[in-house]
């Protein structure tokens, strides 16, 4: 096969050097786990690296590695008053996403993986990823990154060690993991670990011994992020950027960990966790699902508008959820960092991420200013008068181009964020009260409902539609079903976790309530009705006022929606005609979505849960029936 050699920025032409000399194998031992050294070893054989370091996770290694990157120009190192300790990388511009088209799960089965995953059989794509990865880390050093995901030693987390040729990914890790010798140090002889191989796919020397210089963002045309659940295994080419390559996260803590978790009977989501305390000073935990870019680390880092309200942060990206011994649903968060959206961020919008970034920071396809801070669109209300864009070209005030990719991101440690809940790293987790889905629809879904039971709230997350955002590769803002905000990251078939779902909810006494919300619905001139960001405490102040049976509700067919008397609307300047709209079941657009939802359930065939279809039969009942029909009931359902 034929690597695409294809070099970005300045420095790039290759010199003749016919030296190559193949490496010696690494020292074996490294770890405990003489699996691991076997394993370590056939990959530094197989990828031809120059040599192979297994990182320890400290400040030491940190120090070197960055800078290593600033001195070869991969990293720009802020200005150390402003942001001390940071760094700006700009991607490779064909490598700024998570890349779904390229995403395979290689079950040995295809109904396995479903009509949802791109599916290859498992011994082909080992053949094709054989090509790929040989001699793919030539003239690089192949890093060995151990890492646990959950706290060190809790029972509910897991271990990986991820092999890489990316140093950004290795610093990228070191902030979203537990990485390094701790973790290393928590491998038996006997314990479980997913391997995880990532290269970049450019190789410092080719076949023929022909050396070539190393680029800024080192990639590859050709990308394969791909998973074997079976033998949960995780191999990433060709790509640096997010998702693709910090492998503990997408691939290890959803695909591969999903399907753990219906082995092993719990829940691996794409979830935030909040605990929220009342004024009254109660305390909940409340779980949420929404598609990337849709404000999971918005709601996770709230400053509430509702005085007396106090919102903590647990995770903003995943959650891992298990039922405990007295039948509640306990949640931990595997990563230790954040991953965020840049654009957006700002002092009015996300004021704690603001404060979290205030050093120890890898800001990835952001501005940069003059004075070597960052930039992004709404950061701050006027940009700055000249910038350097995400590519690194000049940029001034009122360019039609954007100055920061839509999505750019900051890699920061969780430890930093002020709003972090002291359980936020307890190796028992915490139990969770309320579970949230929701999605990005300007249109159809309410600001809030109540799912019914757990059956009817397994429906609403099944039934998540959402606008695309940047995170991903695809067409922006094109409707699309996204169920549990898993579509991307489902590791089986989908139609099984639906039924896996309602099999945890059977086995849970105490299981947490469900809600549906929407924070973008937008009215007739465009704009969003609901003013969102601090002020989606008062769905909370609803939603946990609900769990308590102290809250009103109204029914719809799409489930208990608030009795407009009891929400706390007051200051936020939406009046009676926007609560309508907000609020708004329009039976006909509901009955097409119907029609939407039966397409999407017959892509799957016999394989979705009975329950399911009986739900979508039940919503079509109820709103041919009774569209007009509203009573108030009370909470104590
Ligand atoms: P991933 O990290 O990709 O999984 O995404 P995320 O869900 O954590 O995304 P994030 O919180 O960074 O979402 C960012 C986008 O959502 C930005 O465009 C925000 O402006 C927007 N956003 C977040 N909360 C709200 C809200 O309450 N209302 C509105 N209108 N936009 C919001
Ligand atoms: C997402 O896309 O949902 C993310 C960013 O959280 S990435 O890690 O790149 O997948
Ligand atoms: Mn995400």
């Amino acid at each position: 096969m034929t690597l695409t050699l294809d070099p970005v920025g300045s420095a790039t032409s290759p010199v003749t050097a016919p030296t190559y000399v193949a490496p010696t194998a690494p020292a074996a031992g490294s770890s405990r786990n003489s699996e691991v050294n076997a394993w370590v070893q056939r990959m530094a054989e197989l990828t031809g690296a120059a040599d192979v370091h297994w990182c320890t996770g400290d400040s030491a290694e940190w120090t070197r590695l960055t800078a290593q990157l600033v001195e070869s120009g991969s990293l720009v190192r802020l200005d150390p008053e402003w942001r001390p300790n940071s760094f700006l990388a700009r991607s490779d511009p064909r490598d700024v996403a998570r890349v779904e088209e390229r995403t395979f799960i290689c079950s040995e089965r295809e109904e396995d993986a479903g009509p949802t995953n791109n599916w290859r059989a498992p011994a082909e794509m080992r053949i094709q990823l054989d090509t790929l990865f040989r001699g793919s880390m030539r003239g690089r050093t192949m890093f060995v990154v151990p890492f646990s995901m959950g706290p060190i030693g809790s029972p509910l987390a897991k271990l990986g060690v991820q092999v890489t040729d990316s140093p950004y990914a290795v610093l990228s890790m070191g902030i979203m993991t537990r990485m390094g010798t701790q973790a290393l140090d928590q491998i038996g002889p006997d314990t479980e670990w997913v391997p995880a191989v990532h290269s970049v796919g450019y190789p410092l020397i080719d076949d023929a011994g022909v050396v070539r210089d190393d680029v800024r963002w080192p990639c590859n045309d050709t990308k394969y992020i791909t998973h074997f659940p079976e033998t949960r295994e995780i191999w990433s080419f060709g790509s640096g950027y997010g998702g693709n390559s910090l492998l503990g996260k997408k691939c290890m803590a959803l695909r591969i960990a999903s399907v753990l978790a219906r082995d092993e009977g719990w829940l691996a989501e794409h979830m935030l966790l909040v605990k929220v305390t009342s004024p009254a000073g109660r305390s909940r935990v409340l779980a949420a699902a929404f598609p990337s870019a849709c404000g999971k680390t918005n709601f996770a880092m709230m400053q509430p508008s509702l005085p007396g309200w106090k919102v903590e942060t647990i995770g903003d990206d995943i959650a891992w959820m298990r039922p405990d011994a007295q039948g509640r649903l306990r949640a931990i968060n595997p990563e230790r960092g954040f991953f965020g959206v840049a654009p957006g961020t700002g002092e009015t919008t996300n004021p704690t991420a603001i404060d979290t970034i205030w050093g120890n920071t890898i800001f990835t396809n952001v501005a940069l200013r003059d004075d070597d801070d960052v930039w992004w669109e709404g950061m701050t209300d006027v940009a700055p008068r000249h910038l350097r864009d995400w590519k690194g070209d000049d940029w001034h005030r009122g360019d039609s181009s954007h100055a920061a990719h839509p999505n750019g991101r900051f890699t920061v440690p969780a430890e930093q964020c002020p709003s972090m809940a002291p359980e936020w790293d307890d190796p028992e987790g915490v139990v969770v009260d309320a579970i949230l889905f929701g999605g990005r629809r300007a249109t159809n879904i309410p600001l809030v409902a109540e799912a019914t039971d757990w059956a009817h709230g397994v429906f609403m997350g099944a039934t998540i539609s959402s606008e695309r955002t940047a995170a991903a590769e695809g067409t922006l803002g094109e409707l699309r079903h996204d169920p549990f905000a898993m579509l991307p990251f489902c590791g089986y078939n989908m139609a099984d976790y639906w039924a896996h779902w309602l099999r945890v909810g059977r086995s849970l006494a105490h299981p947490p309530k469900i809600f549906q919300v929407n924070w973008f619905r937008r009215g007739a001139d465009g704009s969003f009705l609901w003013p969102g960001f601090g002020e989606n405490s008062r769905v909370v102040d609803w939603i946990v006022r609900r769990l308590d049976g102290r809250a009103l509700a109204t029914w719809t067919p799409a489930g208990h929606i608030p009795w407009r008397e009891d929400f706390a609307l007051e200051g936020t300047g939406v009046d009676e005609d926007i609560w309508e709209e907000l609020t708004a079941i329009d039976t006909a657009s509901w009955l097409a979505e119907c029609d939407l939802t039966e397409q999407l359930f017959d892509r799957f065939g016999r394989r979705v849960p009975h329950e399911l279809r009986a739900q979508l039969a039940s919503l079509r009942w109820k709103l041919e029936r009774s569209a007009e029909t509203t009573t108030a009931d009370s909470a104590a359902a």
